[in-house]
């Protein structure tokens, strides 16, 4: 890299980290997307002289709110609510809602600023944005999570709409809430429209919006494998979690012929050298969506497999990695054992699950490794499917959808390739994500003027 572009670099971070102190995971993903675009930047000197990357960092919209609520005894509770609408230059802000004990601004600005390159790279005309709350669901029951959404929703619904700002779920927001908060904005709003994505099948919902970050996460890597003329068949497989991504990669995986031999949660997680099948899955589905249990129940379950508490699953050899749970969830030690593992290609569905110094061991070794936005694209894809099919009125079939599906998957590599391959003809998806991602935003932000 040039010194001049090296010093553009410091200079934008230094002023990144200046107007938004302690914000230590937003300074980390401004960062890998400065450091990935700044070449380009640089060489079109009116994509400065605009400001263009000093605008991205700030958000368009910040709303926080407090959502009070009670729970079955009667008993009093606070919490924050968030929606960040972070760039609207290329559809209406668009991203899932997260309710997590860790939520923060932090983490939510980061989300959002991550979905406005996903959202790009799916073709799909929808800006970026993040919601959720610092609510913790786990041990709640069903009434309490109703009210929980009903108030969350009572303030949100003031913001968002279908041609403004359409939320989906996210960790902790699945088919149930999304039911309750439609429910809500429903009722204060009374109109029946698009405005939330994951809806259920008979009230709006697309076909496969469930299964499609996580089944479109295997159509990505099946393309990053097909570069070194490899797939999934016969290799051994880690996924992390066990909520709505980690269980349909693990499932598609295992259809597409490869053993899957972790799931996790934030417990532990358990290996089955046996690997999945679908009778394992199927109580896995049954375990988590309705029983909502713990993943230590699949080894009491059966008997093939161990569980370890307090651990992660990046110890057991592999040839694949699908981290499907939460970020930074991959550390350096994490990344040396999957090396060391036999780990050859890292393809992530959660949202930014590898740390800086996780991902350059990835690279630095040679293997095949992929960012969220461009391998967990599938999700919010399937939810622009379901835009679209809520506008015309239309429900499309499975077939249709998952064909759509693939071909985003397919022209997301592809726009990874064009982008990230380097002369030696590696490919630094990093880079050809975000340059990719940038380039469409970019483009947007300078027609449509100051704004
Ligand atoms: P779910 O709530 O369905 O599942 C989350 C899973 O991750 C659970 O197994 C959970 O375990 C585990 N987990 C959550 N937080 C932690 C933590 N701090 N440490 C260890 N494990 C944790 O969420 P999703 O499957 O929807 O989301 C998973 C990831 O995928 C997130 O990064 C999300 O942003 C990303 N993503 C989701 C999309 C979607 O369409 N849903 C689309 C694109 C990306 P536990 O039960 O113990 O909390
Ligand atoms: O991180 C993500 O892409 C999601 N949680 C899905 C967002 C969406 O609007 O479907």
């Amino acid at each position: 890299m040039d010194k001049f572009t090296q010093n553009y670099i410091d200079g934008f971070m230094a002023g990144v980290i200046a107007r938004n102190p302690g914000e230590k995971e937003f300074h980390q993903a401004v960062r890998e997307v400065v450091e990935s675009v700044a070449s380009y930047v640089t060489a079109y000197p009116h994509l400065m002289d605009l400001k263009i990357l000093e605008r991205m960092v700030e958000p368009e919209r910040v709303v926080m709110f407090r959502v009070p609520w009670t729970d079955d005894r009667g008993g009093i509770h606070i919490n924050r609510g968030y929606r960040v609408q972070m760039n609207s230059a290329i559809g209406p802000y668009k991203g899932g809602i997260r309710f997590h004990e860790s939520v923060n601004l932090s983490i939510m600005k980061v989300l959002a600023f991550e979905q406005t390159f996903k959202n790009s790279l799916t073709t799909l005309p929808m800006g970026g944005a993040k919601g959720g709350s610092d609510f913790n669901p786990k041990g709640r029951s069903d009434a309490e999570v109703m009210r929980f959404c009903q108030s969350f929703m009572t303030e949100l619904q003031r913001h968002i709409g279908q041609d403004t700002d359409v939320p989906a779920g996210d960790i902790g927001v699945g088919g149930r809430e999304i039911g309750y908060l439609f429910g809500q904005y429903k009722r204060l709003r009374d109109e029946f429209t698009g405005t939330l994505t994951g809806k259920g099948l008979g009230w709006g919902g697309s076909r496969l919006r469930p299964e499609a970050t996580g089944y479109g996460l295997c159509y990505f890597t099946e393309q990053m494998l097909a570069t070194r003329g490899e797939s999934f068949e016969g290799k051994t497989v880690l996924v992390s979690g066990s909520g709505n991504v980690a269980q349909y990669a693990a499932q598609k995986a295992m259809r597409l012929g490869a053993k899957v031999v972790t799931l996790s949660d934030s417990n532990g997680f358990i290996h089955d050298p046996d690997g999945l099948d679908e009778e394992k899955m199927q109580f896995v589905f049954e375990l988590k969506n309705y029983r909502r249990g713990r993943i230590r129940e699949y080894a009491d379950r059966f008997p093939s497999a161990t569980y370890y508490p307090d651990e992660r699953p990046w110890k057991i050899p592999c040839d694949i990695a699908l981290p499907c749970a939460t970020q930074n969830e991959i550390g350096k030690e994490d990344a040396e054992h999957l090396v060391a593992g036999g780990c050859r290609c890292v393809a992530e569905g959660a949202n930014m699950p590898s740390t800086p110094e996780a991902i350059r061991i990835f690279q630095g070794n040679g293997l095949l490794y992929a960012p969220g936005k461009a391998s967990n694209a599938g999700g919010v894809a399937t939810s622009g499917l379901e835009m679209t099919q809520n506008s015309i009125r239309q429900k499309w079939t499975a077939e249709e959808v998952d064909a759509q599906l693939r071909r985003i998957m397919s022209d997301i590599h592809a726009a990874c390739l064009k982008y990230g391959t380097a002369e030696d003809g590696t490919v630094n998806y990093v880079k050809g994500a975000n340059i990719a991602g940038f380039i469409k935003v970019a483009d947007a932000m300078v027609d449509q003027g100051l704004v």
